[in-house]
């Protein structure tokens, strides 16, 4: 069984990737969020099925060096 599950939120920007993190600490919607939001992580016991879980946003940065290094291929 898995101990830990990475959850790597990646679209296209403006589609509410950083939204829907925020919204999850929060419990309530935020319209105004950072365009990157720090990694989040959920203990075990806060989850259904106790597993530490992570949560990734990612944004223009992470999108420049994905078109770098497709750009080598
Ligand atoms: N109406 C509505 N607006 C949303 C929703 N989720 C995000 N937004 C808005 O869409 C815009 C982009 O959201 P953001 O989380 O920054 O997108 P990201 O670039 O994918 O991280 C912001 O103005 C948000 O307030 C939603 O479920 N409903
Ligand atoms: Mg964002």
């Amino acid at each position: 069984m898995k101990q830990e599950i990475r959850i790597v939120l990646v679209g296209e920007s403006g589609v509410g990737k950083s939204t829907l993190v925020t919204t999850l600490i929060k419990d309530s919607f935020v319209s105004q969020v950072q365009p990157l939001v720090p990694e989040v992580t959920i203990p075990p016991e806060a989850t259904p099925e106790k597993v530490t879980t992570h949560i990734i946003d990612t944004g223009i940065i992470l999108k420049k060096f994905a078109l770098i290094y497709f750009s080598l291929l």
